[in-house]
C-alpha cells in the first residue's frame, strides 16, 4: 500500500482510504493484475524497474485479502503473496466526559471512549491526549503534561472540557462536551 494510501500509522495496513493505491514489484514490462480472491480489482503494466501501483476499486469496511499475478508475453505468470489491507472509515462514537464537579483544583477528568482509542482533551487552554484503555480514559491534571497550552483552571467555578476520539486508522470522533464545576471552598 503506498504511504499517501495508508491513514494514520503508516507502518500498518491499516487505513481509512476506501480505495487504496497498492504498489509492488515485478519482472519489467508484464502484466499485473491485483485480485482480492478471483475479483479482480485492477490491471497494470509494470514499468522499467518493475514497479507497479494500481488503485483499486472502492472496498467496504474490513479486512481484504489481496494478490498481484503478473504475466509476461510467453504466458508465464506468477502471483504475489498475499497483503491483508483492513478498511476502516468508521469514526469513533463521541467521547463522554463523566467527571462534572470537583473540590480540589487541579482534578483527575475521566471517561470513555472506543476501546484503544486516542483520546483529546483540552480544558482550561491546555490540551492533553491519552488511551482509551479498555474504553475508560482519565487525565490528572495535577500531574499531566499537556501536549499544547497551558493549563490555567478556574479553581472555583465553570471550566469546559472538550475530548474527541481518534482510532488507529486516524478517524477523528465529533467532540464531546462537560462543564467542569470546581468548588474548593468548604461549606461554612
Ligand atoms: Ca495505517
Ligand atoms: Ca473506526
Amino acid at each position: 500500500m503506498t504511504t499517501a494510501s495508508n491513514s494514520g500509522s503508516t507502518t500498518d495496513t491499516l487505513t481509512n482510504v476506501t480505495a487504496p493505491a497498492i504498489t509492488g514489484l515485478a519482472k519489467a514490462f508484464t502484466t499485473v493484475v491485483l485480485y482480492e480472491g478471483a475479483t479482480a480489482l485492477g490491471t497494470v503494466t509494470a514499468d522499467a524497474n518493475g514497479l507497479w501501483t494500481v488503485t483499486t476499486a472502492s472496498l467496504g469496511d474490513g479486512a481484504h485479502s489481496l494478490t498481484a499475478v503478473s504475466s509476461d508475453a510467453t504466458g508465464t505468470s506468477s502471483a504475489s503473496s498475499t497483503l491483508t489491507v483492513t478498511i476502516d472509515s468508521a469514526a469513533p462514537s463521541t467521547p463522554v466526559i463523566t467527571t462534572a464537579l470537583a473540590n480540589n483544583a487541579t482534578p483527575t477528568i475521566a471517561g470513555t471512549a472506543e476501546a484503544g482509542s486516542t483520546v483529546t482533551v483540552t480544558v482550561g487552554g491546555a490540551t492533553y491526549t491519552t488511551t482509551a484503555t479498555g474504553g475508560n480514559w482519565s487525565i490528572n491534571l495535577a500531574t499531566a503534561t499537556p501536549t499544547a497550552g497551558v493549563l490555567s483552571l478556574n479553581a472555583n467555578g465553570t471550566n469546559a472540557v472538550s475530548a474527541t476520539a481518534t482510532d488507529a486508522a486516524g478517524n477523528t470522533s465529533t467532540a464531546g462536551t462537560q462543564s467542569l464545576v470546581i468548588d474548593t471552598t468548604a461549606p461554612r
